[in-house]
């Protein structure tokens, strides 16, 4: 099992990203809450993905539609950093970041609904 790339990237933004982490199992009701934003019981497509913009304008602290390695460097080592700069610009854009945490919302998705369970 390739483990989560944004793992502890989303550990450490907020807890309720720990999903990311280890599946479904591990989430405690209140961090599966705070994504589960329309209260449905379930996390949609839409709303991990609003969840992760949030996390991205977090994370670009100066604003330039990117991450630099020294805007990450507190929960991405350089190897991981690395991986989700699928160019190699040296530079993570929005979209870097959102194919790649939607790629981790899809891998949990075991069964292929476009919702994640608690
Ligand atoms: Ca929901
Ligand atoms: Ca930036
Ligand atoms: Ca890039």
């Amino acid at each position: 099992m390739k483990k989560s790339l944004l793992a502890s990237a989303l550990v450490a933004l907020a807890p309720a990203m720990v999903m990311a982490q280890a599946g479904n199992q591990g989430m405690t009701y209140e961090q599966f809450n705070h994504l589960d934003t329309d209260g449905s019981g379930t996390v949609s497509e839409a709303e991990y993905y609003h969840f992760m913009e949030g996390a991205f304008k977090e994370l670009d602290k100066n604003r330039n539609n990117s991450l630099s390695p020294d805007e990450t460097s507190h929960i991405l080592s350089q190897e991981q950093f690395s991986q989700m700069d699928a160019n190699g610009n040296g530079r993570v854009s929005r979209q870097e970041f959102l194919d790649q945490v939607m790629a981790d919302f899809h891998r949990h998705d075991s069964d292929g609904d476009g919702q994640l369970r608690p």
